[in-house]
């Protein structure tokens, strides 16, 4: 028998006022953010941090959706399958499609009352090169912002002209608190924003550098996408007919470097973890959770898997991760000494297998040239200089370009979800063989640090795998089943 807990909100949404506008509703927004907002808000019975939640190029639908339910919606947070919690959201007070017509969020972004932008737009609506995370300036998006700066289309762009409309104004600048899963995220977020300030006037790039504040945070919560199999569920299994509702796991954390000079809501009495420094909490959850997320796609996928839970049921999987992490990933971190590291993997190989979820690994595979280099690449990087064994870093880098291939063992194609796509597809069309496949990816500099290209242990380590995948199947890589 399934056992569902029920929670309501204890405050009247139509007293509380908007106090961050947040930029990427998805569903890990309404998971994740909105719910801390939520448990403030019940707590406080209400005030004024309430947040205005906006698309700027897609999903128009859910915004529609969510403005015809008052913004209201469910969160089903999955402990198992039989231990779920239902919680009613209404943290969210406005939701807003911002595509042509960007007035009504200029109109909330120089509000006085808007204290914090946050954000969640992924690794590639920053618009960095994910090696050197620089500015893409030759990305066709930016080069728009660049030409028409008052009519921006990036995140980026529109924090500009938003904050440069503050200044005129002389209103005190909102915090932007980047909620994506880059390493430094604060400090990056800052890079994009104040490189592309700089093309419209240094005097604007030099006031945000010195006047804005960027904290960095680490956020987890595993939320799959949602389909109609899941809404399906969340009406038979727990009488929910909610189209907006998110289906997530149970586990939630969030931990937010605390600089905010206009103010921010008292989150360290929601669980948040307030802190002076991220960085050992995000290198932590960015080479662990992440790089086992993405090695367990493109291995998994190689492997005929679809969902996260089915391959960490296959010893070999489980085996994979836990080298993985315990091998390569977890020497490479410099954490506090209070973060009992082992069990931390422990409770992600348990996270991973709550098959609830249905948390497909196509999902994950997305936009790896954006992923990989802050999960795998960074963390093998220090690995080489110790000579120490890369071997499972190794595999997942030959089993992503298997699968940017977009054509699987069997022959069957897929469309391959990057930004960088097409250069994947020219690169397999133009290699003749793995050795100089192997070879020409590495040089792809936007996403491989040079150093790491020239390393002989790593490029032979990668061609090795790749050679065992292409002639004889993944499986040949991973160990035996019999042993966990
Ligand atoms: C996943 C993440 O899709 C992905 O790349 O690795 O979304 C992951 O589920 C979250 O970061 C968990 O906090």
């Amino acid at each position: 028998m399934i056992t569902v807990q029920r929670s309501h909100s204890t405050y009247t949404p139509d007293n509380v006022g908007v106090g961050i506008v947040h930029i990427g509703l998805g569903a890990f927004h309404r998971a994740h953010q909105a719910v801390y907002i939520e448990k403030n808000l019940n707590r406080n019975l209400g005030g004024d941090w309430g947040i205005c939640a906006v698309n700027i190029r897609s999903n128009n639908q859910l915004v529609d959706q969510l403005k015809a339910n008052d913004c209201r919606y469910h969160i089903a947070e999955y402990q198992d399958s039989q231990h779920v919690e239902l919680r009613e959201v209404n943290a969210i007070r406005e939701a807003l499609f911002a595509g042509e017509d960007k007035a009504p969020l200029f109109d909330r972004l120089v509000s006085p009352s808007t204290k914090i932008v946050t954000l969640t737009v992924t690794e590639k609506g920053y618009y960095l090169t994910p090696s050197e995370k620089a500015l893409r300036q030759d990305d066709p998006h930016i080069q728009h912002d660049i030409a028409h700066p008052t009519a921006p289309k990036t995140a980026p762009g529109i924090l500009v002209e938003a904050l440069h409309r503050r200044r005129e104004l002389g209103l005190p600048p909102f915090t932007v608190l980047s909620c994506d899963n880059m390493p430094s995220n604060g400090r990056l977020t800052r890079e994009a924003v104040c490189s592309l300030a700089r093309h419209r006037s240094t005097e604007l790039a030099e006031w945000i550098e010195s006047n804005v504040a960027f904290p960095s945070s680490m956020v987890d919560r595993i939320v799959p996408a949602m389909s109609d199999a899941s809404r399906e569920r969340l009406q038979v299994e727990l009488q929910c007919n909610d189209l907006n509702a998110v289906m997530c796991e149970s586990f939630s954390q969030w931990v937010v470097e605390d600089h905010f000079p206009q103010g921010r809501p008292d989150w360290e009495n929601d669980g948040v973890q307030m802190v002076k420094d991220v960085h050992p909490f995000e290198t932590m959850k960015l080479r662990l959770l992440n790089g086992s997320h993405s090695l367990l796609a493109y291995v998994g996928l190689a492997a005929n898997y679809q969902t996260v839970a089915e391959a960490v049921a296959d010893n070999r999987f489980a085996q994979l991760i836990r080298h993985y992490m315990n091998v390569e990933a977890s020497p490479t971190l410099d954490l506090p000494e209070s973060v009992d590291v082992e069990a931390y993997i422990e409770r992600l190989v348990g996270r991973f297998g709550n098959d609830s979820l249905q948390h497909q690994l196509a999902q994950i595979a997305m936009d790896g040239s954006q992923k990989i280099p802050q999960r795998w690449l960074n963390g093998a990087l220090e690995r080489l200089d110790q000579h120490a064994d890369i071997e499972a870093t190794a595999l997942g880098v030959a089993a992503w370009l298997a699968f940017v291939r977009g054509k699987d063992q069997a022959g069957r194609t897929y469309t391959v979800d990057d930004p960088m796509a097409e250069t994947f597809s020219e690169l397999h069309a133009r290699c003749q063989d793995a050795n100089q496949l192997v070879s020409e990816a590495l040089k792809l500099d936007d996403i491989f640090p040079r150093q790491l290209a020239l390393n002989e242990t790593f490029s032979k380590a990668v061609l090795k795998a790749y050679q065992t995948i292409i002639s004889s199947g993944v499986a040949a890589c991973l160990g035996s089943s019999d042993t966990a």
